[in-house]
């Protein structure tokens, strides 16, 4: 069949064979996400138009002021993955503790995700997006306990980014496919099969604005970066972290959030950012990492740790660790 009449539940139907046997099925989890993302979409594409634009009265527990396309991302994903019988416990960016799920005495999956990141962009139409990750429950039965698991214990990872058109990406562990939303249908159509991140790119972004703050290893790879003697690199900063991951992806290249002497832990968060996005940037042959490990094999000690994130076409990561480690 053509890959342009593949939508996701077809393609999801046919690559669950492929772990269904080890990783139990998942798929219903998928759909309830990629169906929320899809109101999520409209609502994002209207925004302006109705009272939904805007910061509300709130702060989640980084002290971000919540937008109000936040809390009702938030609200929807939370209710959609309780009702679906699939998902015990949930943890979520928005929300300071773990969400447990009672009702039908859960389900054997937990779900890490973050709403609708990069929000703070809405108001002026810049791209944003919704990151996920599904666990399957540990078998002692703890399900909150169950969501501190290693990235590498991911069995399904993903994103949906809101721009010039809506586009969900997973991987299962089987290598990585995009979904591109057609409105007309209210499908998502295959639309980026086999993603596959360079082995090298031409573009580095981090918020050089913190370039005083750093040690001095980031500030020596970033200026050789700058000034590499076989490509030109160029600097890109959308200030959304999943559409300037997806941009490396495609194009190759590297997105850092390091420590600097005010965040020493970095900005983005080990949960559900830098994990999710660590498994699918491996399984389309790129790499991550804090600058000293493999973002995949951190052991998470809190549901909002934050960790300095390097992560994108594997020489940039690489290298990056050389010159990391140079400084202690
Ligand atoms: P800065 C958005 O708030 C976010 O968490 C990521 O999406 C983005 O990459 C980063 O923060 C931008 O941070 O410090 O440049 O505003």
């Amino acid at each position: 069949m053509k890959d342009s009449f593949i939508n996701l539940s077809s393609f999801m139907a046919s690559e669950k064979t492929k772990y269904i046997s080890d990783k139990g099925d998942f798929t219903p989890i998928l759909e309830k996400i990629a169906f929320a993302s899809k109101i999520i979409s409209r609502q994002v594409n209207k925004a302006g138009l109705v009272n939904i634009l805007g910061a509300a009265s709130t702060h989640n527990i980084h002290g971000e002021t919540q937008q109000k396309l936040d809390l009702y991302s938030n609200e929807l994903l939370i209710d959609i993955l309780k009702s679906s019988g699939y998902v015990c416990a949930m943890a979520s960016e928005e929300n300071d503790d773990a969400i447990e799920v009672k009702e039908r005495n859960g389900g054997d999956y937990v779900v890490v995700f973050d709403p609708l990141d990069g929000s703070s962009n809405i108001d002026v139409n810049v791209s944003i997006g919704t990151i996920f990750g599904i666990y399957k429950k540990i078998d002692s039965g703890d399900c909150v306990a169950s969501l501190l698991q290693q990235g590498k214990n991911l069995v399904c990872a993903g994103y949906v980014i809101y721009g010039s058109s809506t586009l969900f990406v997973y991987s299962a562990g089987y290598g990585v496919n995009g979904f591109t939303l057609d409105q007309s249908l209210g499908e998502f159509i295959l639309s980026h099969k086999n993603i596959t991140i360079p082995e090298y790119g031409k573009i580095y972004s981090i918020n050089e604005s913190n370039y005083n703050r750093w040690q001095q290893g980031i500030k020596e790879y970033v200026n050789f970066i700058k000034s590499h003697p076989e490509r030109q690199y160029t600097a890109r900063w959308i200030g959304s972290f999943v559409a300037d991951f997806h941009r490396n992806m495609i194009k190759g290249g590297v997105f850092l959030y390091t420590e600097d002497s005010k965040n020493t832990n970095g900005k983005l968060r080990l949960l559900y950012e830098a994990n999710p996005m660590a498994f699918i940037v491996e399984q389309a042959n790129g790499a991550a990492t804090n600058g000293k490990e493999r973002i995949l094999d951190i052991k998470p000690t809190g549901l909002h740790q934050r960790v300095p994130l390097i992560i994108g076409s594997k020489y940039e990561v690489e290298l990056y660790k050389q010159y990391r480690e140079k400084y202690g």
